[in-house]
């Protein structure tokens, strides 16, 4: 449904001009330089001061996104209506879980710690993706996640493989290859509730009622709204503005929905002959906003299960390290 070859300009934001900066002239002409000729950043290279930090927030964000995004699928994992559906869950927690590391791995090589970003986690100050604060109520949800949110998440992140920095390019590679895995066993198991029995369709068009809005506020506020995009298009780390993303994703679900046989929850949902895409209503960005500042309907529970489950993995963090101390001085004792 999603693939890796999503068209994607080869010129990033070539047609923004460099942002004004204090940084060396020299090293900052090299940088754009690079930058309008589509290269990758790599970690040794100099990169400007807020180049680095935004790409620290952004990858951060995504990676508290993904471990957190583990939760409402997780709960359901001991209620799997069959072994096959428990062994696949089990198994697209895990791929998000490890989506986590390697995010969480790519922003350490621009100089923070694994513990800097946790603690602006666990303290609440850092923002993770606005869809993982609401319940997943029945089986359904779980269908709907994989997808809507899975999808939503291909559609933003297919872009960002190819993203400036070469580490979160890299990372983003085979996490896409996973998500696809991800939808389409998602949208599979929403085939098979459909063909099932009435009340099994009815869960299926309750969670997508409860869910597609909530998918389209994932791609962040509308463009006019959005204080990072300019920056971020212009350095080749966003390739897509938000409402342009937000738009394909309809533009790709509206069908998907026919054959499923479900009804996407808005009236305004029409073609649009002239614009060659669907027009839609209005997103509830207040509801949305109120979500992110931490007052959505599982924000509490999302973070104290998380800081849990930290506090409660010392002792494996802790045994690691002595394991790894304990080779360390055996290698070092062999070679003397
Ligand atoms: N939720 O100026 P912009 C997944 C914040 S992974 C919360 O437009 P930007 C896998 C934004 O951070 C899903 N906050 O910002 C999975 C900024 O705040 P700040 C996560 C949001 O960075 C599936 C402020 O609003 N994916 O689902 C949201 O240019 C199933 C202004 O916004 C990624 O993180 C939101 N939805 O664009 C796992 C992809 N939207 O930092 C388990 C990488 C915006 O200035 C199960 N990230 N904000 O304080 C991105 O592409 C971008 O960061 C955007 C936001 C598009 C999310």
């Amino acid at each position: 449904m999603y693939t890796q070859s999503f068209s994607v300009s080869d010129e990033p934001g070539k047609a923004l001009k460099p942002v004004a900066s204090t940084e060396p002239a020299e090293l900052m002409a090299r940088f754009d330089a690079r930058i309008d000729a589509d290269g990758r950043i790599e970690p040794q290279d100099w990169m400007p001061e807020a180049y680095r930090k935004t790409l620290v927030r952004q990858i951060s964000q995504h990676a508290h996104s993904e471990i957190v995004g583990m939760l409402p699928e997780g709960n359901w994992i001991s209620r799997a209506p069959s072994l096959k559906r428990k062994a696949i869950l089990i198994a697209k927690v895990q791929d998000e879980g490890g989506h986590g590391l390697y995010l969480y791995s790519a922003a350490e090589t621009l100089g923070t710690s694994r513990d800097q970003m946790l603690d602006a986690l666990h303290s609440g100050k850092a923002k993770y993706s606005s869809i993982f604060n609401y319940p997943t109520l029945n089986w359904a949800d779980v269908g709907v996640i994989g997808w809507l949110v899975d999808g939503a998440a291909i559609m933003n992140q297919v872009p960002l493989c190819r993203c400036s920095y070469g580490p979160y390019a890299r990372a983003m590679v085979r996490v896409c290859k996973e998500e696809s895995f991800h939808q389409r066993q998602g949208y599979e198991a929403l085939l098979v509730m459909m063909k099932g029995t009435d009340e099994q369709r009815a869960m299926v068009q309750d969670a997508v009622n409860r869910y597609w809005w909530k998918c389209l506020a994932m791609f962040g506020p509308p463009d006019a709204d959005s204080p990072n995009s300019v920056q971020g298009m212009r350095w080749g780390i966003k390739r897509i503005s938000n409402d342009d993303l937000r738009q394909k994703f309809i533009d790709a679900t509206v069908p998907q929905a026919k054959v499923l046989g479900v009804t996407l929850p808005d009236p305004d949902l029409k073609w649009n002959e002239e614009r060659g895409h669907y027009d839609y209503g209005q997103i509830d960005w207040d509801e949305f906003w109120q979500t992110v500042n931490g007052n959505g309907p599982c924000n509490k529970e999302r973070l104290s299960t998380r800081v849990k489950a930290h506090n409660d993995g010392q002792w494996v963090r802790e045994a690691a390290l002595a394991h790894a101390r304990k080779q360390q001085q055996r290698a070092m004792k062999e070679a003397a």
